[in-house]
């Protein structure tokens, strides 16, 4: 126990100066114990919620790719290059539902929870993809 707190004194010790090296003097006393509590690693915890972005093309009333395999917390983002209107409507393992929109629109979801999900476009039957998410 007592060696415990010693190891945990000594990291505070250790974390301190490198907060305020971070801090560049501008800012004083606020962001410190949020450095702190982030392990003094920006990169880390803040990556990882932010995720990839996978861009889908709407191109020949078809999904390009028609099937994509994404990671839990990334976006996904539907992009029409046809010059007509489509949408993006889940069918299974997800709700989403964009407006029907023209070339140059896009439409974005993110992915909150892993399974497959199937949707379609309701304009053009046929029109369909999955995306797989995983953890
Ligand atoms: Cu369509």
């Amino acid at each position: 126990m007592r060696r415990l707190s010693m190891i945990a004194g000594l990291l505070l010790i250790m974390a301190v100066p490198t907060a305020l090296l971070g801090c560049g003097g501008e800012q004083p006393s606020a962001p410190v114990t949020d450095e702190v509590a982030n392990d003094g690693n920006p990169e880390g915890p803040d990556a990882k919620q932010t995720g990839a972005s996978v861009e889908i093309q709407m191109i020949n009333t078809s999904f390009e790719p028609a099937a994509v395999e994404v990671s839990v917390g990334d976006t996904v983002e539907w992009v029409n290059e046809d010059n007509f209107d489509h949408n993006a409507i889940a069918e299974e393992g997800a709700d989403f539902a964009s407006e029907d929109f023209g070339n140059g629109g896009t439409f974005e979801w993110k992915a909150t929870a892993p399974g497959e999900i199937a949707y379609t476009c309701t304009l053009h039957p046929g029109m369909d993809g999955s995306i797989n998410v995983v953890e």
